[in-house]
């Protein structure tokens, strides 16, 4: 008899794709290297107070300069599958003419794990847009767009020989409302609804790339897959009683969700989108304005995978602070400026959920849910979890180990919810613990740490968490042992 509270061995169907993930920005450094030009995360990063403790890119994980100790690292870990961002401007520095000494980079380190027998998977945009580009309106101009598509070509000119698996963006929520809404993500700025026009040229952007790579033979009949990453919550009302807890809870998933999911699968912008940010105008006109037709048909081609970044579920509420405060509510966190348009009053009470040291509420729970929904409401090709995993304070024992026991029950617990999700018939076909190393964790630095190898910054010595040597006998065994 094997009790809840000891959980037993679930197996993975074969086949299932086990990798660890990172982005180009987080642990490449060498930022003036070969050619490459600054990026909107190498501005961003220099504006004083934008990042903890003033950390910027420019070594990260030197990365660049320790590729093949990266790879054989994996190897160690057993790893079946690498996802990893190409950084526009290495390939296309300011967005402009191609950089030879970039595409070699990222040839090489194909070369290297096609050698150590691991899967490439090839992200296109990680978040770090040339300057050079931002700097003619970036995301809020259309023409990005049209850049993107040619960066698009130029890496899939040098490496669709050797990848199968392509992601078009990442996480467009965040480039977009946290980038130029919120302003809590590169370039910063906080102007209102004109985060949903960079959404649209973002989602415009995918749709035109995907056409492109298909000419050039990314299709299912090659061997080739392409897509899209998406950061998917499930939306929860704070207090389902309460009417501005449960319309708080609709326009989170709106925001989070449906404003990615709806024109990819459905080739349409929610309704209760419209109704919100009625009256909201960026120069005088509404974001509609920016759609043109024959976008959404370009935004909703067919996929032959959907990316999921899962970490958290968001628990809304929109009522009143002081009401909050009132109903015995310790903490509520409110951002300087609200990532979502007509949504301002939004905010995240705590629920007395075990948090990571991101603050962030864990529910594996959330993800099966998550997963089943989008099952069920949208017609999605075969999904990978694409980023899945936690920061915590990791200690360094004397011996030089890392005994990140929270880390690995993150993860285990997260597994475990696939796991159920895959038993319900949702077409879970691979997993990517986020991250391979600790890394530049955007506003937050060095300071927080994702990895399951850690990473000392002042030597860049890497030593595997027991996380990551937990994670090596279940890459290998297809299955999570039991407790
Ligand atoms: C991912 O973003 C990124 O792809 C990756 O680069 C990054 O390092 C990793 O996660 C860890 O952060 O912000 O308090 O409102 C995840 C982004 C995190 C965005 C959760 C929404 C909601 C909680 N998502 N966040 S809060």
């Amino acid at each position: 008899q094997t009790s809840p509270a000891t959980p037993q061995t679930v197996r993975f169907p074969d086949g299932f794709l086990w990798g660890a993930a990172t982005a180009s920005y987080q642990i490449e450094g060498a930022v003036d290297e070969d050619g490459r030009t600054p990026s909107i995360w190498d501005v961003y990063s220099r504006l004083p107070g934008a990042i903890l403790n003033g950390d910027t890119g420019d070594v990260a994980c030197d990365h660049y300069h320790r590729m093949p100790e990266d790879v054989a690292l994996m190897k160690r870990l057993n790893l079946g599958s690498y996802r990893f961002s190409t950084a526009w401007p290495r390939v296309r520095p300011d967005g402009a003419a191609v950089n030879q000494k970039g595409i070699d980079f990222y040839s090489a380190l194909v070369d290297e794990l096609l050698e150590a027998g691991i899967v490439p998977w090839v992200t296109l945009y990680h978040w770090d847009l040339p300057q050079a580009l931002e700097d003619k309106g970036g995301w809020l101009n259309r023409d990005t767009a049209h850049r993107f598509v040619e960066y698009a070509t130029t890496v899939y000119d040098a490496l669709g020989d050797r990848v199968q698996y392509w992601t078009t963006l990442n996480e467009p929520y965040c480039s977009s409302l946290l980038g130029y809404t919120a302003g809590r993500k590169a370039p910063g700025r906080q102007e209102g609804v004109a985060g949903l026009i960079a959404a649209h040229h973002l989602l415009l952007a995918h749709g035109m790339a995907v056409d492109e790579l298909r000419g050039l033979g990314a299709t299912p009949e090659n061997g080739k897959q392409v897509g899209i990453t998406l950061n998917l919550t499930t939306a929860e009302a704070f207090d389902p009683a309460e009417e501005a807890d449960v319309d708080a809870a609709r326009r989170v998933d709106g925001f989070f969700n449906r404003l990615f999911l709806e024109p990819l699968f459905n080739g349409r912008y929610a309704d209760d989108l419209a109704t919100d940010t009625e009256g909201m105008t960026y120069q005088d006109r509404p974001w509609q304005d920016w759609i043109r037709d024959g976008d959404l048909d370009l935004i909703s081609r067919p996929l032959d995978a959907l990316g999921v970044n899962y970490y958290s579920p968001q628990g809304a509420s929109g009522r009143p602070h002081e009401d909050l405060l009132g109903a015995g509510v310790p903490h509520a966190t409110r951002p300087a400026a609200s990532p979502f348009p007509g949504g301002e009053e939004i905010v995240f009470p705590r629920r007395g959920l075990p948090t990571t040291a991101m603050d962030w509420e864990v529910r594996p729970e959330a993800l099966t849910r998550l997963l089943e929904r989008v099952r069920d409401e949208y017609a999605v090709p075969p999904i990978y979890i694409t980023e899945n995993g936690a920061a915590y304070d990791d200690v360094v024992t004397p011996d030089g180990a890392i005994h990140d026991s929270d880390r690995r029950r993150y993860i285990d617990l997260h597994l475990r919810a696939i796991n159920d999700a895959i038993n319900d018939g949702v077409d879970v076909r691979g997993y990517f613990v986020w991250s391979l190393l600790d890394n530049f964790e955007w506003a937050f630095g060095y300071h927080n740490r994702f990895g399951i190898i850690h990473v000392d910054y002042d030597t860049q010595v890497r030593t595997p968490k027991d996380s990551g040597l937990w994670y090596a006998g279940v890459a290998a065994t297809n299955q999570l042992p039991g407790v």
